[in-house]
């Protein structure tokens, strides 16, 4: 299964195909909405969320509402197209000097961007760049988490610090329960007492005319052991689960588990002793690991958290250059957020989706639902089998 996306952030819309999609899965247009609704919220994201109600239209691959096989072509609409017709037109006649950015913002792709595609006007970069483009990846891992949710795999995202403050570690909520906590809290935080700083951290950034980052964690539940492999670098899950991760703009580290922590722990209480239940089940008592051992699940429920850096457009903004005339300037201002932890942890948690769907499709393939399932079930009826063999 792959995906492609085009669209620039003030185009008329934004694309995306799904390609190798299996046919029979019920699929409803407002399944992805509320992510997208989602991914729109967040106390601190700027004007352009109130200009946007995004939403997704299926122009392929679904027929009376299930998949059919074919490739599934997504549409959102850009609302805010309708004031940039002029500066993002194709068309050669409608070219104008009009919001032309020249001064690179420290931090985004302004810079990288314009010296590699040799632009004059770094809009031909930023454009791309936007974390626009995630609302087509939310809807997309929305599909790959459907099809999970088939399965009985749940997956959740929260966040966990914000702007210097963090939250408190809760392990014992189920994927359910962490998603009805956090629908009602501004930042999708568990711990309402550290959110109250987070929310009071934002006001304060916004007022300076700063940006604030953060991390998110994103936990997935019901997984059957064996997605990915130990047996070469490019089929093990955990890099591919990083890798996915550090796609979200913004995002400058992964942990997975214990993460970084475990680094200066020693082996004897990093990994998690294994058991044998009453029934003959395997059985952690910890989950340091974060679901992921040899680069496999390993039945447990997977943790991996992303670092996001601040936004990089700045109202107040840092020293730049400018292109145009060679001196030294001030980096170009833009309407952007203040803080789009939040909005990033709903992408990390439909990234996460996607590459685990990928796996999970690698593992037990099939053209149908009705084969994957098929395929599946005979899994865990040889996984038993194996487990009572040896017993
Ligand atoms: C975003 C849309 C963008 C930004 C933001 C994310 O809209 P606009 O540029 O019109 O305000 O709000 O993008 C960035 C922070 C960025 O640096 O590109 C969205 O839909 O998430």
């Amino acid at each position: 299964m792959r995906f492609l996306t085009a669209g620039e952030s003030h185009g008329p819309v934004l694309i995306g195909i799904i390609e190798g999609l299996p046919s029979g899965l019920v699929l409803s247009e407002d399944y992805i909405n509320e992510r997208l609704a989602r991914r729109q919220g967040g106390y601190g994201r700027g004007g352009r969320m109130s200009i946007e109600e995004d939403r997704v239209k299926f122009l392929s691959g679904v027929r009376f509402g299930k998949t059919v096989g074919s490739p599934l072509a997504l549409q959102i609409e850009n609302k805010d197209w309708s004031n940039w017709q002029k500066v993002m037109s194709p068309n050669p006649q409608a070219e104008t000097e009009q919001r032309k950015l020249t001064c690179p913002r420290p931090g985004h792709a302004d810079l990288a961007g314009g010296l590699k595609y040799f632009h004059r006007d770094l809009r031909d970069v930023l454009e791309r760049a936007s974390a626009r483009e995630t609302a087509m990846r939310v809807a997309i891992g929305a599909v790959a988490a459907l099809l999970l949710e088939h399965f009985g795999i749940r997956s959740v995202a929260h966040i966990v610090a914000l702007g210097g403050v963090a939250a408190l570690r809760q392990t014992e909520y189920s994927a359910t329960v962490i998603k009805e906590k956090i629908a009602s809290s501004p930042l999708y935080c568990l711990d309402p007492k550290a959110e109250k700083l987070m929310l009071d951290e934002i006001d304060r950034a916004g007022k300076k005319g700063d940006t604030l980052g953060g991390v998110f964690e994103v936990m997935v539940e019901g997984l059957p052991s064996g997605l990915g492999s130990h047996v070469h670098w490019d089929r093990r899950l955990d890099s591919r689960l990083a890798g996915a991760l550090m796609s979200i703009p913004g995002i400058k580290g992964v942990e997975i588990g214990l993460g970084f922590d475990a680094a200066g722990k020693s082996g004897s209480i990093v990994h998690d002793a294994i058991a044998f239940n009453e029934e003959g089940k395997i059985t952690r008592s910890t989950n340091h690991a974060g679901g992921l051992e040899g680069g496999t699940t390993n039945g447990q429920d997977i943790i991996i958290r992303a670092a996001m850096k601040p936004i990089p457009t700045l109202k107040k903004p840092l020293p730049s250059i400018d292109l145009a005339s060679g001196k030294p300037d001030f980096a170009a201002v833009e309407r952007s957020d203040v803080c789009a932890v939040p909005a990033a942890s709903v992408v990390g948690e439909a990234v996460v989706a996607w590459e685990l769907c990928r796996s999970f499709l690698e593992k037990f393939s099939g053209d149908s639902l009705q084969e994957l399932e098929f395929s599946y079930q005979n899994y865990l009826k040889l996984i038993r089998e194996y487990l009572h063999s040896t017993s």
